[in-house]
């Protein structure tokens, strides 16, 4: 095997000799050299010239990447980086066609690195597993429907598993839901889960609605934003347009991030020669506040004393209010209970818990009090928490102290992850039964849907490592790569009696597979689907909780492909036969039949829409806290007190030399999809085995630059969760905090590490202590 194209899955790393960060600005000329560095690997030139112009206009394909907002009026390109990225990543000229499963068994390519499985392609037939031959062999779709659904109706509908990642269109999720619930199941986990959960569930108990509620057009109304926790730069780049516009305003922005992101310091638009050209890049943060991971409940805790401090004061003196009264006793409850913990919250509890001083909490206090209007960004930094919740209540009862909901330019912005994760809950993919309308499923299609509550993506592995769960069908995703505690759940993956995996590329869930395994490969959005022999197209949600129609524009990679609709439909037929009273065929031959029976089910948000998703910016959906009418349990806006400051119970005192470990993402992934070892930004190269570190932690520790460390996570369940080669690199971080890449840090992510509520993972706050340090592994020392 090439040595080149397989590096091993700990490799050595440059940056391990080399501390120093990506000199540039976010965007720029480093960004226009990696997408044409990739669309020359891809083999992608000439198509993707021609491909990407299309991608976030109203009437071409919506990204697969990121589900950033898509404006009315878009920039000539309206796609970054990661955009151009992932459209070269699927409509690369390489194909994992049967020449290449002839060629390699699965062992063998259970050997291979993740970027090395993608990378050979887009999937072009159905397969099953041959166990004799061990191989994945070719078989036709209606075989491959006719043995799962036979398998299917044998096994309990309790037992299987329906899990979508966030891409999947809003006509294929409306389907697959339908499905599993006709089947008899609300198994139905999906990403989100690992991801904005906590969102759902705080946001949804704060203020009656589990989205954001922000629009593009806030961003011309706003005095200052926040970002906490969310890497701009990296995950959500076309964003950059709009902080860019708002900086040009002398909009502030404030940024509390444990680690200095060079993505969040400052930007240079590639798509603006005039801003390539001029010398000293544009400012994105105006305060930088690194807070310790799992520090921002505290943080927030802080900045709502200082207001509601002012705010005495200001009573006291006989001057003007610094809270919105009106606001607070017209549309919230509980604000009393909640100043009254903050006034009793002494600072030092505030400073120790966020790593912050007093000072600096003040100084982003009294900007925050400049601001009529204000908007909150945040990602994973506040989500994969222990606390994940409370930090979603603690930043909305900050907003709520100057009525920041409910009017221009303000409101929380939960930056969302995959291009329709948003959009797949809204119509129904969901393991909660109360959180869809199954009274209304049962009218419209006359069936009784299951009332129990189904399996979460953690609780779906809780089940499999209990030996509950018999099959896993995937619509998209790598779980044995994207959830935690690997070294436990791969296995029960692994003993899994079917596993059926629609996918455009190969991953290693498809390898580690179960004893009856099937691959399905399906068209990308980026494709045109000529489904019944007419172009289809489908529908998404942005993060902004705009509707678009998407339109592909390529080729098929393959004449086998199907789409996903037609896919699911053949499985519906073949698992429910005369048991459904859907025509599942006709469906997958017109998705208007499909967004006809969204629009039934949720005639609010959903009429007309066959037109509506062609509306430029696309067509919002019902948002009433947008116009401060209040979902929630009393009616009225919520604040909560927190429950604790301290982020975790796992991470006391107790345990001194404990390290808190966040796991992030580097610009050369989408998930567990690895496009290339680099992370540009943060000036590692090469390879993603790098942990970064705070110098005096190395110090302390007799770590230099380059050794490789072993890490162990602090845990006293009697697993042992290790991961080895992990090239130390000083890095601004606070003591006692590393960063490391997910996924390759999975193993060490216990499985009941997450967030109580939601069930989001711990990611950002691994508790683990260096075991080993390997200074043999250092090149050039
Ligand atoms: N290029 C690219 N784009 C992507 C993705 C990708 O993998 N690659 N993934 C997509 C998906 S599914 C998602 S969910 C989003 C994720 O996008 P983000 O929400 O940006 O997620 P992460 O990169 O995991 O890390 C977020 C940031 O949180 C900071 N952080 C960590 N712990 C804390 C903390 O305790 N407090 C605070 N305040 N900050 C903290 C980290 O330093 C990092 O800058 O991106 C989407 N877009
Ligand atoms: N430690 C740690 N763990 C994390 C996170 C973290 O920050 N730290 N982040 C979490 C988050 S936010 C998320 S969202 C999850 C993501 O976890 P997953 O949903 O499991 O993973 P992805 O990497 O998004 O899925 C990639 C695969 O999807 C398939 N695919 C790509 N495009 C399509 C398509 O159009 N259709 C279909 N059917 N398949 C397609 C390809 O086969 C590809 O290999 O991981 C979570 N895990
Ligand atoms: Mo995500």
């Amino acid at each position: 095997m090439d040595k080149a194209r397989h590096p091993p899955q700990s490799g050595t790393t440059e940056a391990g000799r080399k501390s120093d960060v990506y000199p540039y600005a976010s965007g720029g000329w480093g960004s226009l050299k990696a997408v044409t560095k990739i669309l020359v690997k891809e083999k992608a030139v000439v198509r993707d010239a021609a491909i990407l112009p299309h991608q976030n206009k109203p009437d071409g394909f919506m990204c697969v990447s990121c589900s950033w907002a898509k404006p009315a009026h878009p920039h000539a390109f309206e796609f970054c980086e990661s955009g151009a990225k992932a459209t070269a990543w699927d409509t690369t000229a390489k194909r994992a066609d049967r020449a290449f499963f002839k060629q390699h068994t699965v062992s063998e390519l259970l050997e291979w690195h993740d970027h090395d499985l993608e990378d050979a392609g887009r999937l072009t037939e159905p397969m099953r597993y041959d166990a004799a031959r061990d191989r994945y062999v070719p078989v036709s779709w209606d075989e491959a429907f006719e043995a799962i659904g036979a398998r299917l109706r044998e096994l309990d509908p309790a037992s299987v598993v329906f899990y979508t990642s966030g891409r999947a269109s809003l006509e294929t999720s409306y389907m697959l839901q339908l499905f599993a619930r006709m089947y008899g199941t609300n198994n139905l986990p999906d990403s989100s889960n690992m991801c904005h959960e906590s969102t759902s569930v705080g946001l949804t108990q704060a203020i009656g609605v589990g989205v954001g509620t922000i629009g593009l057009d806030d961003f011309g109304q706003t005095d200052l934003m926040f970002f906490f926790g969310q890497n701009v730069g990296t995950n959500s780049p076309r964003m950059l347009h709009q902080l860019q516009d708002a900086r040009k305003r002398g909009v502030p922005i404030i940024t509390f991030n444990p680690l200095r992101e060079p993505g969040l310091v400052a930007f240079a638009n590639p798509q603006s020669p005039r801003d390539m050209l001029i010398p000293g890049d544009t400012q994105i943060s105006t305060q930088y506040h690194q807070v310790r991971p799992g520090g921002d409940s505290a943080a927030l805790a802080g900045l709502c004393k200082a207001v509601i401090a002012a705010h005495d004061e200001a009573l006291a003196n006989g001057t003007s209010d610094v809270l919105d009264v009106a606001f607070i006793s017209e549309h919230t409850v509980g604000f009393e209970d909640f100043a009254a913990y903050v006034r009793a919250t002494p600072w030092d509890e505030i400073e120790r818990e966020s790593g912050l001083a007093r000072e600096s909490i003040e100084a982003a206090a009294r900007a925050y009090m400049q601001a009529n209007a204000v908007i909150a960004h945040y990602g994973m930094g506040l989500t994969q928490h222990r606390l994940g919740v409370q930090n979603v209540r603690m930043l909305c009862n900050l907003l709520f102290l100057r009525g920041n909901e409910g009017k221009p330019g303000a409101g929380p912005s939960p930056v969302r992850g995959h291009s329709n994760v948003q959009g797949q809950r809204t119509v129904g993919i969901t393991e909660n039964p109360e959180l869809a309308p199954l009274d209304q499923l049962a009218r419209q299609f006359g069936f009784e849907p299951p009332r129990e509550k189904g399996f979460n993506t953690i609780e779906a592995f809780e089940a499999m490592i209990e030996g509950k769960v018999r099959a896993v069908i995937n619509l998209g995703g790598n779980l044995v790569r994207s959830v935690p505690d690997r070294l436990c759940t791969e296995p029960a993956w692994r003993s899994l009696p079917l596993t059926v995996n629609i996918a455009t590329k190969l991953n290693r869930s498809h390898l580690a597979h179960g004893e009856n395994a099937y691959v399905l490969p399906c068209l990308s959005r980026i494709e045109i689907d000529r489904s019944g022999g007419r172009e289809q197209v489908v529908s998404m949600e942005d993060s902004t909780a705009r509707f678009h129609g998407s339109r592909g524009v390529a080729e098929p990679a393959s004449p086998h492909l199907r789409s996903e609709p037609a896919i699911l439909a053949g499985l519906a037929r073949a698992t429910l036969g005369e048991r459904s009273t859907v025509d599942w065929s006709a469906w997958s031959e017109d998705y208007s039949r499909v967004r006809t029976e969204m629009a039934k089910t949720w005639p609010e948000m959903f009429h007309d829409i066959e037109t509506r998703m062609w509306t430029p910016g696309g067509f919002v959906r019902p948002l009433p806290a947008r116009g401060r009418k209040w979902k929630t349990k009393s009616g009225k806006a919520e604040f909560c007190v927190p429950e604790s400051l301290g982020e975790d119970p796992d991470m006391r005192e107790s345990e001194p030399d404990a390290l808190r470990l966040m796991t992030l993402r580097a610009d050369g992934q989408f998930n567990t999809t690895l496009y290339n070892h680099d992370d540009r930004f943060r000036g590692v190269r090469g390879s993603r085995m790098v942990l970064l570190m705070n110098r005096d932690d190395m110090a302390a520790r007799g770590i230099d630059s380059g050794d490789h460390v072993t890490l162990r996570t602090v845990a006293h369940d009697g697993v042992l969760r290790e991961v080895a080669g992990l090239a130390a690199m000083p890095y601004d971080v606070p003591r006692g905090c590393l960063a490391g890449y997910y996924p390759e840090c999975n193993p060490l992510l216990p499985l009941w590490h997450y967030a109580k509520e939601s069930k989001v993972p711990g990611a950002k706050s691994i508790p683990v202590r260096v075991v080993e340090i390997d200074k043999t592994g250092r090149h050039g020392g």
